[in-house]
């Protein structure tokens, strides 16, 4: 609880008061801040376990930024073994010190990373490490956090999201043996590693008091592997606000949202006078046998004190999208197991070269017998169709969660950012396995053109009609 309350006394006073980053006095927009992964014994789930925790927290500390502010983040290594940080969703340069999953930070030693948040692209993101091979493995231990950037949306007094009692929540499954989490049995590796708590910030079934009576929940499934299918218990609609950081053109009500690992979603609940407000997840089959959550609830939101004041749901958020230019280019790309286009991972091979200030529809396809997701790093992508049906409603995404033979079309706007990354199935073990290729978009060609983002794919920063 009292993680909580210190996060919202963050957000309401401006992060610094709380997660203490130092602001350095000479460079204006500088956050300067340590962390550090190691191995932390704790309590959980009613006992002593070893955990791996940034900051000896479960989860890791949010990592809050207003947008154009640059992260410094002094980051040490105290594990037994190399580990690096992936800043999942942002737009940022993915070499150098700053998304660049590369890197293999070994232990004992430290990296300095350093990125600014973009602007106009402030929303819900997280981290966690992304040394290939050792990802599902670390992540299953405890390592993940989230990551807030905040906007003209949460700044603007009139907003109502700025109104809105706003937290953000990490979720993650777990399963307990011994002294500390499960280790990976060989089923594992093909499944993706689940269990059967799920934890809200690192408790089991939080019941928290709203303080508005506006709340806007950002959630971020920090799971290995499990799918999320989340609802209220009193069977009205959740309102979406926001995808994978993104706020909608509008909010949009769904009678249960579906969240695969590392997906996100902002929620908007308006609090009742006098009632609670139940999160509940049911059960999700993957394709495979998947170990029932024993945990009543997801969290508990009980109503702000009567004399708090109504704040009504925003009819709009960032308004229309302007649609991206048409795709020059279209792949293919199957995923199965433990490949992508039929061959594994292999570091240093660049698997697809595109070009900056040009858009591409891929075409992903899931050819095994399970879900797996498609994530592609530092580009995100607008949804065309799943199954050949047009997506319900405009979004960005960077995370995508396909069932056994689905097929879904994404337009990337390849924008802004140049360089190497990679893309893969986000089923943490999958990816560790060979689920991933590498991608290195090249500059913009000098005849090929405007290559500003507005060119090939606008993004209004506020609401329209405001
Ligand atoms: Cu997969």
């Amino acid at each position: 609880m009292r993680r909580r309350e210190l996060l919202a006394a963050g957000l309401a006073a401006g992060a610094g008061a709380v997660l203490s980053p130092r602001r350095s006095a000479g460079e204006p927009g500088l956050v300067v801040r340590a962390l550090e992964a190691r191995p932390v014994r704790r309590r959980l789930l009613g006992r002593e376990v070893e955990l791996w925790l940034y900051d000896g927290r479960l989860p890791g500390p949010p990592l809050v930024l207003e947008e154009g502010e640059t992260l410094r983040l002094v980051f040490t290594n105290r594990l037994p073994e190399p580990t690096n940080l992936h800043f999942h969703g942002l737009r940022i340069p993915p070499g150098g010190r700053a998304d660049n999953v590369f890197l293999e930070i070994p232990p004992g030693e430290r990296f300095v990373y350093e990125w600014t948040a973009p602007v106009g692209e402030a929303g819900t993101y997280w981290y966690h490490p992304h040394r290939h091979g050792l990802i599902a493995t670390q992540m299953w231990r405890g390592l993940a956090g989230g990551i807030l950037v905040r906007g003209p949306h949460e700044r603007d007094p009139d907003s109502e999201l700025a109104r809105a009692d706003d937290r953000l929540v990490v979720l993650r499954d777990l399963e307990l043996a011994g002294d500390r989490p499960a280790p990976h049995e060989p089923r594992d590796w093909h499944t993706g590693k689940e269990g059967p708590w799920l934890l809200a910030d690192g408790l089991v079934a939080p019941v928290w008091r709203a303080r508005a009576r506006l709340v806007r929940l950002r959630l971020v499934n920090a799971a290995n592997a499990r799918t999320l299918r989340l609802a209220r218990a009193d069977g009205r609609p959740l309102v979406i606000a926001a995808l994978d950081g993104h706020l909608l053109p509008a909010p949009v009500e769904v009678d249960e949202l579906e969240l695969a690992a590392a997906q996100r979603a902002d929620l908007l609940i308006r609090m009742p006078r006098d009632a609670a407000v139940t999160l509940v997840a049911r059960p999700r089959h993957r394709g495979v046998p998947t170990p029932r959550l024993r945990n009543p609830f997801v969290l508990r939101l009980l109503p702000p004190p009567l004399h708090v004041p109504d704040v009504p749901l925003p009819r709009t958020l960032a308004g229309p999208l302007s649609p991206p230019a048409p795709p020059v280019r279209r792949r293919t790309l199957t995923l199965a197991m433990f490949t992508l286009d039929g061959r594994r991972y292999r570091h240093g091979r660049v698997d697809i070269r595109a070009r900056a200030g040009t858009v591409e529809r891929w075409r992903v396809v899931n050819m095994g017998t399970m879900d797996h997701s498609f994530h592609l790093h530092t580009w995100f992508f607008r949804p065309v169709a799943r199954n050949g049906r047009p997506w319900p409603f405009d979004c960005r995404l960077d995370t995508v969660d396909l069932r056994p033979g689905e097929v879904v079309e994404l337009d990337i706007p390849f924008v802004r950012e140049t360089g190497r990354t990679v893309y893969h199935c986000h089923v943490a073990e999958h990816g560790d396995r060979g689920m991933m290729g590498t991608i290195e978009v090249g500059p913009a060609l000098p005849w090929s053109g405007p290559v500003s983002s507005d060119a090939i794919c606008a993004f209004p920063r506020r609401p329209a009609g405001r």
